[in-house]
């Protein structure tokens, strides 16, 4: 098919074409899949899945009215608003992340911006995270260039923020910022030269035409983020989708809707690290399988995620015994064709 561009030669294309995108999500299942297979193995050892461990280091209170969010003050969930953890405690957790063979540890708090007065305390959970050997990365919110160059001197490698959803979209989930801020934070993150983590939501109600322009929307960023997490809803009782869609057909994305998501997320972006996110504790083995077949390469790890519960680490090893699975030694994609 003319439209799939996977030479490992040539720089990922950054020109995709909504009409594009929706030939991808079109094509027979097996077809694309397979597809998203031959892409994902001329540039990363098959095989081989990336490892990351959340921790919320500001649990809830959250300004922002993030439609999906257990922790968003505007959300009737119960969840307590916390204040910043002390650095200590977040270097406790992450030795146990390592511990745990863990490659990434990323801290993300409910923040509509990181306050001025909390840029030392995070600079120096940045800089102690990273002296133990493990890649930082943080999801703070809103960054301005300052923010964003004191945390990459600082040592963070990654920084987490999502488009979450096509442009058309996204009014319907968050009212409280736009778009483009999003997109002026990214810009921010990048010139700072720290690595891009940005993906999104689906099984929030959205159409097709949604998936297809969130994906085309990471897929024409002037470049494409280096990781990609694409998350499930999980829906949260006391949120406006969880509440929303509790008890309609619309309360789970279908599996294959989701897995062909993935698949057109690898051929989209061939060299990201595509990060099967949010909602894996609910997906069966079979799904979660199909979606590493699709190209998906990179997994949270541990019992958590920020406030929901995640696969855990029992059960994540079971399914990379029978998958015969290895977690990454290095983030970096091994490039398994000569470039
Ligand atoms: N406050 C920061 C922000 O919004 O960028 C960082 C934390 S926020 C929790 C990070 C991401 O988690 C969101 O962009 C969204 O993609 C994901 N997320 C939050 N709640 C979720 C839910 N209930 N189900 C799936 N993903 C969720
Ligand atoms: C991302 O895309 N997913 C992670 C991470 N980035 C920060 C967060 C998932 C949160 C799921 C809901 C919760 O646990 O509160
Ligand atoms: Fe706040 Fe982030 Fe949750 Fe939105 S997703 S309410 S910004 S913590």
């Amino acid at each position: 098919m003319t439209v799939i561009d996977s030479s490992p030669r040539q720089q990922p294309r950054t020109d995709w074409t909504r009409g594009s995108i929706a030939q991808l999500f079109d094509m027979p299942f097996l077809d694309l899949v397979l597809e998203a297979q031959t892409v994902h193995r001329r540039h990363h050892a098959p095989n081989e899945v990336q490892l990351s461990t959340l921790l919320s280091i500001k649990t809830g209170g959250c300004p922002e009215d993030c439609g999906y969010c257990s922790q968003s003050a505007h959300a009737k969930t119960g969840l307590k608003a916390e204040k910043l953890m002390e650095v200590a405690a977040v270097l406790a957790a992450a030795a146990e992340a390592k511990a745990s063979g863990s490659g990434r540890f990323c801290m993300g708090a409910a923040w509509r911006e990181p306050k001025e007065r909390d840029m030392d305390a995070l600079c120096t959970m940045v800089a102690g995270v990273k002296a133990m050997g493990l890649e930082t990365c943080m999801t703070l919110g809103m960054l301005t260039q300052e923010q964003a160059d004191r945390l990459a001197e600082a040592g963070l490698d990654y920084y987490n923020h999502n488009l979450d959803t096509s442009p058309e979209h996204y009014g319907a989930v968050i009212t409280t910022r736009t778009y483009q801020e999003r997109l002026d934070t990214l810009s921010h993150v990048r010139a700072s030269g720290m690595a891009v983590c940005c993906g999104g939501i689906v099984g929030m109600g959205e159409s097709r035409e949604d998936r297809i322009g969130f994906l085309h929307a990471l897929a024409t960023l002037p470049a494409h983020p280096e990781s990609v997490p694409i998350n499930a809803l999980v829906p949260v009782k006391g949120t406006v989708l969880g509440d929303m869609l509790a008890g309609t057909p619309l309360a789970q994305i279908d599996d294959i809707e989701f897995v062909r998501t993935v698949a057109v997320a690898r051929i989209l972006m061939p060299r990201s690290m595509v990060r099967l996110s949010a909602g894996r504790e609910s997906m069966s083995e079979a799904t979660q399988a199909l979606c590493f077949l699709a190209g998906a390469n990179s997994i949270f790890t541990g019992d958590k995620l920020l406030t929901t519960g995640n696969a855990g680490a029992g059960a994540d090893a079971a399914l990379f015994e029978k998958l015969g699975l290895r977690a990454m030694e290095s983030a970096e994609p091994a490039r398994v064709a000569a470039e």
